[in-house]
């Protein structure tokens, strides 16, 4: 298993939602300078060889700071460039349709939605999960929240597979999300909204990793 996963207590996400194309380099350098070491383009409705392209400059800038480049989606692209992780949603194929494309060694994500999902996540061997979104969201407008309570039985249920609590987290509501049970978190909208994400990186890292 790659430390750099099981090790990540904050996973980031580059979303073309929130960032501009010509901001893409420089977001990525500021999440990965504060110390985010998995990081994710998501590129919601926009053409493959616009993909393609924001994919090419993330890449080699994760690489350079021996960060995990998740591509979200797409797992023939993810393949085709070399990707260290695709992520992929409850509407994709089965682990082994995607394991077929992607090969041997990529790591594969899943979101989850609710304790059943996660028990599948596990059953199927995926690499880690996302679990939400806890909180309502406009980074996924219209999703119901699953709120906090099943996190700690998630956890459970996740085993060593890495879990990732998403949707609605921020520094604010962080606390609660760590207290029931959380161990990590990704975190998108909030932190690509800070005037000094690197800063705010290393706040959240603070919180998150044990003394
Ligand atoms: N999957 C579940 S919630 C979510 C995704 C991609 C978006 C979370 O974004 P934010 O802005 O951190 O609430």
């Amino acid at each position: 298993m790659d430390t750099r996963l099981t090790e990540a207590r904050l996973y980031g996400i580059v979303d073309r939602g929130y960032v501009q194309e010509a901001d893409v380099a420089a977001c990525t350098h500021e999440l990965l300078a504060g110390g985010v070491r998995i990081l994710q383009l998501r590129a919601k409705n926009l053409l493959q060889e616009d993909v393609t392209r924001l994919a090419h400059v993330m890449q080699p800038i994760c690489r350079e700071s021996n960060a995990i480049f998740v591509l979200n989606d797409y797992p023939e692209l993810a393949a085709s460039i070399g990707a260290d992780a695709v992520h992929v949603g409850q509407d994709a194929p089965a682990l082994a349709d995607i394991r077929r494309i992607v090969g041997p060694r990529m790591l594969i994500g899943r979101s989850t939605h609710s304790l059943d999902q996660v028990r599948r996540a596990r059953e199927e061997g995926v690499d880690y999960i996302g679990f939400g979104p806890l909180f309502p969201t406009a980074t996924k407008p219209g999703r119901p929240a699953i709120g906090l309570q099943d996190i700690a039985q998630a956890q459970q249920l996740a085993g060593d597979m890495p879990m990732f609590c998403i949707g609605g987290v921020n520094a604010d509501t962080l606390p609660q999300v760590l207290a029931a049970g959380a161990q990590r978190v990704v975190i998108v909208s909030w932190l690509l909204q800070q005037a000094n994400r690197t800063r705010a990186v290393q706040r959240l890292l603070h919180a998150l990793i044990p003394a």
